[in-house]
């Protein structure tokens, strides 16, 4: 157990006899009366002013920021992004006041807007969710500017991870590296039953009594919850869309379980790599940009706490967010509350913030590039026939246009500048 070593500091020693002597009376008013005198400690914010190297950064401002990441060559940048960074792509997101999918989910009926997005909720009733899908299904939209920004980051060897709650597969499509990604919150790139079986069937060696004695209730009146497990049967993202696009609740050929994307819903644990990552990377990062994020869910808003104390950190968003006033939790953008000063804020789109930080990091031109480049092959992907092959299919697969480097190669090499730019007037999106 540890010792409270100022209670020890202060207590008068006791004489030979067990009483106190005059001078250890008076050593005890001396103690005493340093203890009433002892100066105020210092806030953080003064230990500050007194120590330069608390201040990691010397205010909130971006500048302050960028500098830091070149004075200290960063090359283990963590990214944590959210549904801000897809806003404009045309991906709404859930929060925002008149625009975010909470605000406009009246049509569903549900009881309570996450209800949408909660397990317990969409085994007793899918529809709503399913509906919404096919409103947020990949493969319908572009990456934004601060998706390749982050693509720039892992190509100049800064970057460490991305991790991303989004859902929509921007990332991939975006051409990050998979190594380079962790989507907390699973994507809509595979599928599988949520379906149950009674494990009694599985005991008794019968074949499935789940569909044989569906007529015979009383066999399943004592099972228990817990005499269940889970079907898991795994389906392709092309299948379960098929389903969504057509209207149906995507069923398992098997036991007609619902077939769930495999998006983590409030009430299911996170993706094991997740939990295999994310300690051992925030631990070792040497700065952390968090962008367009509210960081109400946990525990992934608890990441920007996993990095050391003296790691900057930069939060690029639409409002404000993330503060605790805690000496050790959230973040500090005022210096005022946690030992080190070495939070800042840029508050704007995301995308205005990654080219903010793009051009003082030099890579303005090669992240303009680039984009214009991938955007270009998606949309020639989306309606362009190359040389007599329709390839307009291809954008039928979301993701896989950049992943497939046949196609990419195709489009790349045998389609001249001229050709893309004329294809371009032409495009429909
Ligand atoms: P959220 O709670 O809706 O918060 C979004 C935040 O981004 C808010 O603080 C907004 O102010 C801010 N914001 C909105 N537009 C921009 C912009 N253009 N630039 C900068 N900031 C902006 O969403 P979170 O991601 O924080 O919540 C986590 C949920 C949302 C996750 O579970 C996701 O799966 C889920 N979600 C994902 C998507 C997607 O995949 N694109 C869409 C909607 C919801
Ligand atoms: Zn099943």
């Amino acid at each position: 157990m540890q010792q409270d070593s100022s209670a020890w500091r202060q207590s008068p020693a006791p004489s030979a006899a067990g009483k106190a002597s005059p001078s250890s009376a008076f050593a005890s008013f001396r103690l005493g009366a340093s203890r009433f005198f002892q100066p105020k400690p210092l806030s953080p914010a003064e230990k500050k002013q007194a120590n330069a190297e608390l201040n990691i950064l010397p205010d909130a401002s971006v500048d302050s920021f960028v500098s830091y990441l070149k004075d200290h060559n960063c090359r283990k940048i963590v990214v944590m992004t959210g549904a801000g960074i897809s806003t404009a792509a045309g991906i709404p997101d859930f929060r925002s006041p008149d625009t975010g999918l909470y605000a406009n989910l009246a049509k569903y009926n549900l009881p309570y807007p996450e209800a949408v997005f909660s397990i317990n909720y969409f085994r007793k009733s899918p529809k709503p969710f399913f509906t919404l899908a096919k409103e947020l299904y990949p493969g319908c939209f572009r990456p934004t500017l601060s998706h390749y920004f982050i693509r720039v980051l892992a190509e100049e060897g800064m970057l460490l991870r991305c991790y991303t709650q989004n859902i929509d597969t921007l990332e991939r499509v975006a051409g990050i590296s998979d190594s380079h990604i962790v989507e907390a919150h699973g994507s809509f790139a595979s599928a599988r039953c949520v379906g149950r079986h009674p494990r009694i069937a599985e005991s008794s060696g019968e074949e499935t009594a789940w569909s044989d004695n569906e007529s015979d209730d009383s066999d399943y009146a004592a099972i228990q919850e817990s005499d269940y497990r889970a079907c898991g049967r795994e389906y392709s993202q092309e299948w379960v869309k098929d389903h969504v696009f057509n209207d149906k609740v995507p069923e398992c050929t098997y036991c007609q379980g619902i077939v769930k994307p495999n998006i983590t819903f409030f009430g299911e644990s996170l993706p094991n790599r997740f939990h295999a990552m994310a300690g051992a990377d925030l631990a070792v990062a040497d700065a952390l940009i968090v962008i367009g994020t509210s960081l109400k869910v946990h525990p992934f808003a608890g990441l920007i706490n996993k990095v050391q104390p003296n790691v900057p950190r930069l939060l690029i968003n639409m409002e404000v967010v993330g503060e605790e006033g805690s000496p050790h939790r959230g973040f500090d953008f005022t210096g005022e509350v946690q030992e080190y000063r070495r939070d800042a804020l840029f508050l704007g789109s995301a995308d205005a913030g990654c080219e903010k930080l793009a051009e003082m990091l030099g890579l303005s031109e090669k992240l303009h590039a680039l984009m214009t480049d991938e955007h270009a092959k998606i949309d020639l992907a989306a309606s362009l026939v190359v040389d007599g092959v329709e390839v307009a299919t291809i954008v039928d697969e979301g993701a896989k246009v950049v992943d497939d480097a046949d196609v990419a190669e195709k489009v790349t090499t045998e389609v001249e500048v001229a050709e893309i730019e004329d294809a371009l007037r032409s495009v429909k999106l």
